[in-house]
Formats: C-alpha cells, structure tokens, sequence
C-alpha cells in the first residue's frame, strides 16, 4: 500500500465524482477513489485518472486507511438510501472529528436528520449542493456546503479552491447548518425549472405566433445573451437553435416534446406549500412539465378541442421579440423574488441564518442559473441584507417597470392567440397580487365563516376573530381558530 496519505476520499465514480476528483487533483489535492462496483476504481485509475496523484481504495477500510486525519469523505453517490447505506458502513471505520461530505443531490429534510445522527455520535456531517453538471465539477461548480459549522475550517480549503470564481471570488460559501446546503440546492434546482420553462415559452411565443426559423431564433437568443438576460441557458439554448443533425435538419425539432424531471422542482413546489409562500412560477414550471409528459392525451384532445380562430400575430414582429424579451426578464425578477422569499421563510422556521447575498454569489458562477442577473441579486442584499422582497430593490423596481407593458402585452396576446404561457402569466398575477393592497380574501374569509363558522377579523380590529350567524339559522358556536 502507498505510504502517501490522500487529503480526501471521494466515493462514487460516476460523472461527477469522477469530475470533482480530477478537479480537486488539478488543484494539488490528493484524492483517495472508491466506489461500490468496485471495477470502476480501476477502469478510473487506468483510463480518466492516469497521470494523477489520485489513489485508488479496493475497500472502504481501505480508503479510510489512507486518509489523513482529521478524515475526509465525500459522497457522489445516488440520493436516498444508497447514501443511508454508505454512512452505516463509514460510522465504525471514522473517529471523532472526522467528516463525512454527501455531494449529492439529497433531499434537505434527510440532511437535518443525518447531521443530527452523526453529530450525536460525535462525527462531523455536510450536506452540500453541487452544480454545474459535468462540466462545472470538473473546472469549477458551485458548492453550497452546509450542515456541522464545525466541519468548515477542515473543508473550506478545498471547496473554495476547486469552486467556480466570479472576479476572483469563490462560488461557495459556507450557507448554514443542518440541511441548509441542500435546501439552497433545491431552490436553486427550482429556479433552474423556472428559468428554463420562461425560455421555453419564449421559444413557443417565436416559433408559433411569429414564424421565426431556428437560425432566427438563434439570433434571438445571441443578443439577449449580450444584455440583461445574459446566461448560460439563454447561451446554451441558442445553440441548441443552431445544432443540426447529421440530415441537416434542427435536433430540437425532431424531440418528443415530453420533459423529463429528477424531483428538485418538485421538492421546491412542496416546500413552497409546507411554509406557505407562493412560489408560483417554480410551481407551474413543474406542472407545465407534467402537462408536456401527457403528450399522446394531448395530441389526441388537440383533435377535438379548438383554439381561438386567429393564431399569428400580425403586429410589428420586432417591436413584439422585445416585448417577450422583457416579459422574460420581468418574470424571471418575480421567480428570484419567490425563490428568496422560500428560503427566508424556511430560515425562519428552522433557524437557519441564511446570508442571501453570498448566495447569490454561489450562484453567480459555475452553476446552470448562472447569470449576470445574479450579480445585480448579490448588490441589492449588500446594499440592505434585511431587504424583505427583491421587488422592493431600486434596481430591481425599476427594472421591471420598464418592463411592465411589454410583459402585459406579451401575455394578453398569448391568451388571444391561444399560446400556453403559464410561467409568464403567474408571474404577472403575482407581481399583480403582491403590489394589490386588498385583495379579495374578505370574501373567501366571509365564505368560510357562512359555511363553517371558521371566523374573520374585521379590518379594523385585527387579531379579535368574530364568526356571524348568516344565516339567522346557524349557531352562534365557531370552529377554532388556527392556520394550517
Ligand atoms: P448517479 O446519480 O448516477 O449515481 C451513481 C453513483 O451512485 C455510482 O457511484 C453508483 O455506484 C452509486 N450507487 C447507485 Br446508482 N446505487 C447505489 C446503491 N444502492 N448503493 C451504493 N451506491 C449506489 O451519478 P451522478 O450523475 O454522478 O450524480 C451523483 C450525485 O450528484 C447524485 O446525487 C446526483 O443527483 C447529484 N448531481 C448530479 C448532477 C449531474 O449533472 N449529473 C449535478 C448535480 C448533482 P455503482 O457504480 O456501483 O452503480
């Protein structure tokens, strides 16, 4: 056995623990390489890894064996139980003050739980986000470590090193304790829905009501890409425009249009619903997704149910891209807002201190939302860290006042033309609900107290709960008071 001591283990060799390795070994790093099928540590060593100082572990004794103390172990492994799976066989092998890292994609509640477990028996516990798909591990992802505080100092080194740099500063910081990481990790994966269903609905908007071709459409996308919208998804789908298959013909064109979805986006939409806050865009993101997966029940109904009669739009083409233009970056400014107002609400629940402007900063760079727009974030919680809403920023306020007639505009004439816009509209219904000083929730409180006698206030008097006997029939004893 090597008498040199790794400064890490990495288990699971798949695309990107592989990449996180040759990440970590190109910044001087030596990583130590296991995983379950235990074949592919030497397939690694031989072909992807040869020339490295990494070291191949035939065990997980092995691996721990060659670690220096206190130890290290990251985890790249499928999220769920092979993770559960993997701690039960590292706990007796670690001592005290050792630190195991799951890199991967787990749901945040299992985070808490297994900080809590490995804490008690005296062990350190992160759970950290990884972005950047295969590429970022490999040159620079975005890392959102959270979980044991005490683990940082052993981490912070490496992560930082091998995280993408905007301006010299890292994409990965600590976030918070517990499940905190992967709590940013989920609502980042959900902005990434969001983000991507908008640019779809640019595209449809294009390609149906305007008739443009996919190289026109590309240009489309290029010079968005030099303005406020500039990012890696507006980059990569205006590449997407351009790629032709071997026939000569566009790739995009020719998929089944059925979008596919590993469970972040819906994770989000559930705690979206759990602590009450109104992340609509995320949500309809992930229902447009199951809606596009019904794809033969919707080529069957699009037989027999017809649209509006009039399906193109006949105004100035050009004036009407930049109205969807800014339609997409007003709506995306309500998915960042709904996005902060998650992890605000949540970080109060749980007591998480979460410092939102260093984690726009991890997500300014290495990771798929990637975006200039998230420098103009990173500014706007440095100029107020108590800022409540991103709405309520000047840039940001003004911003989408510039953009408030194009994005109307875009969505009336969506619903003439019979265009589904669902994340353009629900962002534009809440930017309308959350600037609405009354709504008309009075009635909803109204029709709860005629039919269940759930009481009202009375504005008033609020905090007193009343219940009215409508009826002249009904009791006068009210249901009790409480919000689920
Ligand atoms: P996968 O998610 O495909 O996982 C492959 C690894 O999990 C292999 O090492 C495999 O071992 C191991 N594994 C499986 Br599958 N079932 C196991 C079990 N029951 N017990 C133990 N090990 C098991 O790899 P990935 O795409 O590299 O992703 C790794 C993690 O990072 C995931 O949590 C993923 O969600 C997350 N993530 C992925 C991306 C991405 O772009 N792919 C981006 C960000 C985060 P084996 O070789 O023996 O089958």
């Amino acid at each position: 056995m090597t008498s040199v001591k790794g400064d890490i283990a990495l288990i699971g060799l798949a695309v990107m623990g592989q990449n996180l390795i040759l990440n970590m070994n190109d910044h001087g790093y030596t990583v130590v390489a296991y995983n379950r099928t235990v074949a592919k540590v030497d397939q690694f060593l031989a072909n992807e890894a040869k020339g490295t100082k990494v070291i191949g572990a035939h065990s997980l004794e092995e691996m721990v064996k060659l670690l220096k103390k206190p130890r290290r172990v990251m985890m790249l492994v499928k999220a769920g139980k092979p993770v559960d799976d993997f701690i039960e066989l590292l706990v007796p092998l670690l001592e005290k003050g050792d630190v195991i890292i799951d890199g991967g994609n787990s749901e945040y509640r299992d985070t808490i739980r297994r900080a809590k477990d490995l804490g008690a028996k005296g062990l350190l516990f992160v759970g950290s986000g990884v972005s950047g798909g295969e590429d970022g591990a490999r040159y620079g992802p975005s890392l959102m470590p959270g979980g044991s505080p005490e683990a940082w100092p052993h981490i912070k080194d490496i992560f930082q090193g091998i995280s993408a740099k905007v301006e010299g500063d890292p994409c990965c910081d600590w976030v918070g304790p517990e499940g905190a990481g992967h709590f940013v990790k989920m609502v980042h994966n959900g902005i990434e829905y969001g983000d991507m269903q908008l640019i779809c609905e640019a595209y449809h908007l294009m390609k149906s009501l305007l008739d443009l071709s996919n190289a026109e459409m590309a240009n489309v996308f290029d010079e968005w890409n030099k303005g406020e919208l500039e990012s890696f998804l507006i980059e990569i789908t205006r590449d997407i425009m351009n790629f032709k298959d071997k026939d000569g013909s566009h790739l995009v064109e020719k998929i089944r249009d059925a979008a596919g979805q590993k469970g972040t986006g819906k994770w989000t939409a559930i705690a979206a619903l759990e602590y009450g806050v109104p992340v609509t865009l995320i949500g309809e993101a992930v229902f447009a997704r199951c809606l596009s997966s019904l794809q033969s029940e919707r080529v069957i109904a699009s037989q027999h149910i017809a649209g509006p009669t009039t399906t193109k739009y006949t105004g100035d083409k050009k004036a009407f891209i930049e109205d969807i233009r800014k339609a997409l970056y007003a709506s995306k400014i309500v998915s960042y807002a709904q996005g902060f107002m998650l992890m605000r609400e949540a970080a109060k629940e749980l007591g998480w201190a979460l410092n939102f402007g260093a984690i726009a900063l991890m997500w300014r760079g290495g990771c798929i939302i990637r975006s200039v727009f998230l420098g103009n974030i990173k500014q706007a919680f440095e100029k107020n860290s108590n800022l409540s809403n991103l709405l309520l920023d000047d840039f940001f306020k003004t911003a989408i006042q510039n953009c408030q007639e194009s994005w109307r505009r875009v969505v009336s004439t969506a619903v003439n033309l019979g265009v589904p816009t669902p994340a353009f509209s629900t962002a534009l219904a809440f930017f309308d609900g959350y600037r609405t000083a009354k709504l008309p929730a009075n009635l909803i409180q109204a029709q709860r107290d005629y039919f269940g006698a759930h009481t009202y206030e009375m504005v008033n008097n609020p905090g007193t709960h009343i219940h009215t006997n409508w009826t002249g029939h009904g009791g006068n004893v009210s249901s009790t008071t409480y919000s689920a």
